[in-house]
């Protein structure tokens, strides 16, 4: 009896050692001290014991079943620490490693969009507010109220998409240059204004310098006494912040707009040795913007009293002065979506453009 004892507990106590995890561990449990367990049957035994018998056995069943849960006590132990320490070690995260790009780093900003952010940080600097507006304009705000009379040329010439009418009969159209903006601005506001227009322009014309979808900035200045002194150093202003140089030769060259009288296009002096272009330098001449005082009619079909307000305003095509700045030879890549090319002339999203932290980092 005594050995067979010895022997269920030398069996007990290696089934225990050798179990591999908690769940055989637990079945090991039931199989020796659950309610039909062999340690349970033979403490089972002790009721049908003599007193002497009882004596004897009794605290040799008990120390076998004190040290077998003592056993599967300790193998518990054992098997969490181990089980918590493949945890860490499967878990553990090495800090020292670098970090994983995300978007704010991975992803690039459209050049398009760095320009409009750059133009909008020199212009905000001088005061002025970003205006915008529907891409889908009607006859009237795109034509009409900028002085572009009914079958005027100028109409025609602007390759216009037109769109079917809507439901009050009038005659759709995409927007053939940012001024319905102003014109927005101008009968929404009262003077003094001073605004810039971004956005898209559509015109029917597309060859290796055009595409149907082109991106214009323009700008307003309205109030008692603007004049054509103040548009000159404010476009000065701003082509030196742009072209980041301290001085630009610009020359105005009498023009014609509907919407302005007097009217010039504007060219700014630059150099194009070896095939580089440089601002700020050299007797070559680039022509970047239009611009003129605003035409009295276009006051008053703004709701403007042109003997008590006056102002000027100008226009400029960004995509091809963001080609000019950033030397990139062809304007078809910038609406060809392709991620390589945008991954190499694209900005990094966290270059915002500002004057204090410098417009080009
Ligand atoms: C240009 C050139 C000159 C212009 C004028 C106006 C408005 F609404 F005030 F009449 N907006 N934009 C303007 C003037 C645009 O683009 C080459």
């Amino acid at each position: 009896m005594t050995t067979d004892l010895s022997s269920l507990e030398a069996d007990l106590l290696a089934q225990v050692a050798g179990a591999a995890d908690e769940a055989a561990l637990e079945s090991l449990r039931v199989a020796a001290l659950g309610k039909k367990g062999a340690v349970s049957d033979l403490l089972k035994t002790l009721g049908g014991m003599s007193p002497e018998e009882r004596k004897e056995r009794g605290p040799l069943i008990n120390g076998l079943r004190d040290r077998v849960q003592g056993a599967l006590l300790d193998r518990r132990e054992t098997l969490a620490a181990a089980a918590l320490e493949a945890r860490l070690a499967a878990e553990r995260i090495d800090v020292t490693l670098p970090v994983r790009e995300g978007p704010e780093t991975r992803g690039r900003i459209h050049p398009i969009s760095q320009v409009i952010d750059e133009i909008t940080a020199i212009f905000g600097d001088m005061g002025f507010s970003v205006a915008e507006g529907p891409d889908i304009e009607t006859d009237e705000l795109n034509f009409t109220a900028l002085n572009f009379p009914e079958g005027h040329p100028a109409r025609e010439m602007h390759d216009t998409f037109f769109l079917p009418p809507g439901r009050d009969g009038r005659r759709k159209l995409l927007r053939t240059h940012t001024s319905p903006v102003q014109v927005r601005t101008m009968r929404a506001q009262r003077p003094p204004i001073r605004v810039i227009c971004p956005g898209r322009t559509y015109r029917h014309d597309s060859d290796q310098t055009h595409t149907p979808m082109f991106h214009q900035i323009e700008g307003l200045v309205i109030d008692s006494s603007a004049t054509i002194a103040h548009m000159k150093w404010v476009l000065e202003e701003f082509c030196k912040a742009f072209f980041e140089v301290d001085s630009v030769k610009m020359r105005f060259r009498p023009s014609f707009f509907p919407f302005t009288e007097p009217s010039a296009e504007v060219d700014i002096q630059c150099s194009r040795k070896g095939g580089e272009i440089r601002f700020g330098e050299g007797d070559d001449w680039l022509e970047i913007l239009g611009c003129g005082m605003v035409h009295p009619n276009v006051l008053r079909h703004c709701g403007l009293d042109p003997d008590a307000v006056q102002g000027f305003a100008w226009g400029m095509g960004i995509d091809r002065i963001a080609m000019l700045k950033y030397g990139m030879p062809d304007l078809r890549p910038f609406f060809e979506a392709d991620a390589r090319w945008l991954d190499h002339y694209g900005f990094r999203p966290l270059d915002i453009p500002s004057l204090v932290g410098g417009l080009t980092g």
